[in-house]
């Protein structure tokens, strides 16, 4: 089911590797000349636009755009218990391990008198979006608030679309998830509406008031992405996510039925989503097909996994040796890496570029999207290279505090007038040497 591309007795160059392997991409600039005078209405009109262009999109309008706390209540009590306890596990583990990325401030005396302190101060208020329709993801919702509450985030706001069959409210568990964890500030709003509004700000028809935000993150369509990119500006964001990835690395020793129900696992987002077993044993390869043969006509979603797993962006590339599969998977830089080979630990040790990373036979990605403890919101389309996952420290600015007294100054004056009249700039010379004369 897998194309393949076979790479064993070749050594392709970082540059030739990364244009070879399966990539989708998410075509972000063509929704924009869509999206830009929407926002400018937003902009302007603020709610009542909003909810025009939810009505025109969604068919939708809802009754209150600010969803009544009774309302979040009511949610949390109606959710299904079982889902309630697993989300009550997904937030406590989510916590643990946010918790120790907690910050603290650093005062380095540079020199006799002078100081610089890192002050971490976190982002004062974030807009989370949480998306409806096809994507209802409560454990985003956790992925997403965890780390802002673990930094120290203030004000939290979620928005997401009403939906028709809810009466025009978001889906009742993404009430419920932001209830448990505490969101009280909930707006029935979505798409490019929503990240303009959560920017520029706006009122309910009864007078609540959005407060514009200074942070979005979340995932969402190609119309919030593009709403995102075109606000970057006006309010930071979260990095902008395509469709989903995971890369398996395995050897002979991998299951073929763990890597099969791995690489079905994140292919049933979406049809553009990408699963790549990257392998140095044509046997599991024959193998790992096979298991998809059989599992992807049994399982729900059957049409648009196999649309993932047939799709250009998947596949399944084999290498010579482990070594070389794991250039392979650095140049990939994976969403999500898989290991699966003999020694698992210290071959996962060796991989520089992943967003997350998934040791050994118990350790399944989805296991990752709602309960190990890690954060699912991790980097896509290569963006691994150079960028990590959600995390406390999205949330926070390190401010430098400089703090040097007289002497301290006096000390260093003639190195600053050098590098000031190095750059033909004397004036900020000058600042220094007007405090001694
Ligand atoms: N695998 C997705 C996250 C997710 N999975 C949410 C299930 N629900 C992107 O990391
Ligand atoms: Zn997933």
């Amino acid at each position: 089911m897998l194309s393949r591309i076979d790479l064993r007795g070749r050594e392709p160059s970082v540059g030739e590797l990364r244009t070879r392997l399966p990539r989708a991409g998410m075509d972000v600039e063509h929704a924009l000349p869509a999206v830009r005078p929407l926002l400018e209405d937003i902009a302007e009109r603020g709610v009542a636009a909003a909810l025009e262009h939810t009505e025109r999109f969604d068919s939708v309008r809802p009754e209150r755009v600010r969803v009544p706390d009774e309302e979040l209540r009511e949610a949390l009590r109606g959710l299904d218990p079982s889902i309630r306890t697993a989300l009550e596990e997904s937030v406590s583990r989510a916590r643990k391990v946010h918790a120790e990325q907690r910050r603290t401030d650093v005062t380095t005396e540079v020199a006799p008198g002078g100081t610089v302190t890192e002050r971490w101060v976190p982002v004062s208020r974030v807009g989370l979006y949480a998306p409806g329709g096809l994507a209802v993801y409560p454990s985003s919702v956790v992925m997403n608030v965890v780390p802002a509450q673990a930094a120290g985030v203030e004000s939290l706001v979620v928005c997401s679309p009403p939906q028709p069959e809810f009466g025009g409210r978001p889906h009742p568990t993404i009430l419920a998830a932001a209830a448990l964890l505490g969101v009280d500030e909930v707006w029935a709003v979505g798409g490019a509406q929503a990240v303009g509004l959560l920017a520029y700000g706006g009122a309910d028809t009864d007078g609540r008031e959005l407060l514009p935000v200074d942070m979005v993150t979340g995932p969402g369509n190609v119309y919030v992405t593009a709403a995102k990119r075109q606000l970057r500006n006006i309010v930071g964001i979260d990095a902008e996510a395509g469709p989903t990835e995971i890369a398996v690395l395995a050897d002979e020793t991998a299951d073929p039925v763990h890597v099969a129900t791995d690489l079905i696992s994140q292919a049933e987002h979406d049809t553009l989503a990408a699963s790549v077993l990257v392998t140095t044993s044509v046997e599991l390869a024959d193998a790992v097909d096979e298991r998809l043969a059989e599992r992807v006509p049994a399982t729900k979603h059957t049409e648009r996994i196999r649309a993932a797993l047939t799709g250009e962006q998947s596949g399944c590339v084999l290498t010579s040796s482990l070594a070389d599969g794991i250039r392979v998977v650095d140049a990939y830089a994976a969403e999500h890496l898989e290991v699966q080979t003999a020694d698992a630990s210290r071959v996962a040790a060796e991989v520089r570029n992943a967003g997350a990373i998934f040791v050994g036979p118990y350790a399944p990605v989805s296991l990752g999207d709602y309960c190990a403890g890690s954060n699912h919101v991790l980097p896509t389309g290569g963006c691994a290279r150079h960028s990590s996952g959600l995390s406390v420290q999205s949330f926070l600015r390190g401010i430098h505090v400089v703090d040097y007294s007289r002497q301290a100054l006096r000390d260093v004056t003639s190195q600053v007038v050098a590098l000031s009249e190095a750059e033909d700039l004397p004036a900020h010379g000058e600042a220094v040497i007007a405090r001694f004369e």
